[in-house]
C-alpha cells in the first residue's frame, strides 16, 4: 500500500493552465478562501469570475487554487467556483500551511489561504499570485488587549510563507483589522520586500493609505516588474509583497476603515472569537458596520489586484 503522496503528486492542473505553463505563457494564481470565507454569496462568485476575467483581459491565464478529493486543484472551472461559493457556511475548510495536510486527507472541498495558495502555485511553477489582503499580526498578538490580557500570538502563517516561498503576491495592503506596523516588522524579519505601487504610503486595504510609509515603493507596473524579477532572480528563497491601492472610487476613507476596524476587533475580543475564525468574523462584521461599503471596496480591490497581477505576469514572461 502506498503510504506517501508528494506535493507534486497532489497537484491537479487544469489543461489550460498546464498548457500555458508548458509554453511559458503568463499565469496568475488566485486564492479561494476569499470565495468561501471572505465574502458573502453572490459577491464571492461575482468577484471570483471578475478576477479571472481581469487576469485574462491583461493577457494572462488565471489559475484559481482550491482543494478537493485529496488534490490541489490549480485552475477551477465554473462548476468548481460555484461549488465553493455556494457551500453551506462552515462546510468548506480553510486550508493554510498548518491545515493543508488535514484538508487534503479529508477528501472534501477546502479553500486555500494565501499560505496554501503560495505552496501550490510554487509547486506548479506559477510565480505571480493575486489576492485582496494577506493575513498578518493581529492586534493583541504580542501584547494583551482589553479583557484578554495574555498575548494571543495570532500571527498568520501567510507571513512565514512569504518568508520561505518565492512567489510575488499582489495585494491591496494589510487590513486595518491587523497590527500593521507589527506586520511590517515581521515581514522585514522574514526578509520579505514590501512594495507600494504608485505612492510612498503603504496601501491600507479598504483605504488607499494605511497611514504609514511603505518600506519600498515603485512608481508603476514596469518598475514593479523590475523589482519582482530582481527578487525572484536572486534565488534566495523568499517571496515579495506588491501592494496596489484600492481604486479611488470604491475606497473607504482611512478614518472610517480604522474606526470600524477597531470596533470590530473590540467586539471580537468581547465575543472571544479567535483562531482561523477571527479574520472571516471581522470581515463580516465590518460589512455590517459599513452597510456594505466594505464589500464594495473589497471586491473592487480584489479585481484590481488580479488585473495588475495579470499585467505583471505578462511583463515577467516577456523577459
Ligand atoms: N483578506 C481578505 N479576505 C480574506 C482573507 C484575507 O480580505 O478572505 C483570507 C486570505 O485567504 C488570507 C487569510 O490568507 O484570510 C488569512 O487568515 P488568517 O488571518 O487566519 O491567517
Ligand atoms: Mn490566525
Amino acid at each position: 500500500m502506498r503510504t506517501r503522496t508528494t506535493l507534486t503528486e497532489r497537484l491537479a492542473l487544469s489543461s489550460e493552465v498546464s498548457a500555458a505553463l508548458a509554453e511559458g505563457r503568463p499565469v496568475v494564481a488566485l486564492e479561494s478562501t476569499l470565495i468561501s470565507h471572505g465574502l458573502p454569496y453572490p459577491q464571492n462568485i461575482e468577484v471570483a469570475k471578475a478576477s479571472e476575467a481581469a487576469v485574462r483581459a491583461a493577457g494572462a491565464i488565471p489559475a484559481t487554487i482550491a482543494i478537493n478529493a485529496g488534490r490541489l486543484l490549480v485552475g477551477l472551472d465554473d462548476a468548481d467556483l460555484t461549488a465553493l461559493a455556494t457551500a453551506p457556511a462552515g462546510s468548506v475548510r480553510k486550508a493554510a500551511r498548518p491545515s493543508l495536510a488535514a484538508a487534503l486527507a479529508s477528501g472534501n472541498w477546502a479553500a486555500t489561504t494565501v499560505s496554501a495558495t503560495m505552496i501550490a502555485a510554487h509547486a506548479a511553477g506559477i510565480a505571480v499570485f493575486a489576492t485582496g489582503g494577506i493575513g498578518g499580526v493581529h492586534h493583541g498578538a504580542l501584547a494583551g488587549a482589553g479583557p484578554a490580557p495574555q498575548p494571543t500570538f495570532d500571527i498568520s502563517s501567510d507571513l512565514e510563507e512569504l518568508g520561505r516561498t518565492p512567489v510575488a503576491v499582489v495585494c491591496a495592503g494589510p487590513k486595518a483589522i491587523l497590527d500593521v506596523p507589527a506586520t511590517l516588522e515581521y515581514l522585514e524579519t522574514r526578509g520579505v520586500p514590501v512594495v507600494a505601487v504608485g505612492q510612498a504610503d503603504l496601501p491600507g486595504f479598504y483605504a488607499r493609505s494605511a497611514g504609514i510609509a511603505a518600506p519600498e515603493s515603485v512608481p508603476d507596473l514596469d518598475a514593479a516588474a523590475d523589482l519582482v524579477a530582481a527578487q525572484l532572480g536572486l534565488g534566495i528563497g523568499n517571496g515579495i509583497l506588491i501592494c496596489v491601492p484600492v481604486p479611488e472610487a470604491d475606497a473607504l476613507p482611512g478614518e472610517v476603515a480604522r474606526t470600524v476596524g477597531e470596533r470590530a476587533i473590540a467586539e471580537a475580543t468581547q465575543e472571544r472569537v479567535a483562531g482561523p475564525e477571527l479574520t472571516p468574523w471581522l470581515l463580516a462584521r465590518i460589512a455590517v458596520l459599513t452597510d456594505g461599503a466594505s464589500i464594495r471596496a473589497n471586491t473592487a480591490l480584489i479585481v484590481n489586484d488580479a488585473g495588475f497581477a495579470g499585467a505583471l505576469a505578462v511583463l515577467l514572461a516577456a523577459r
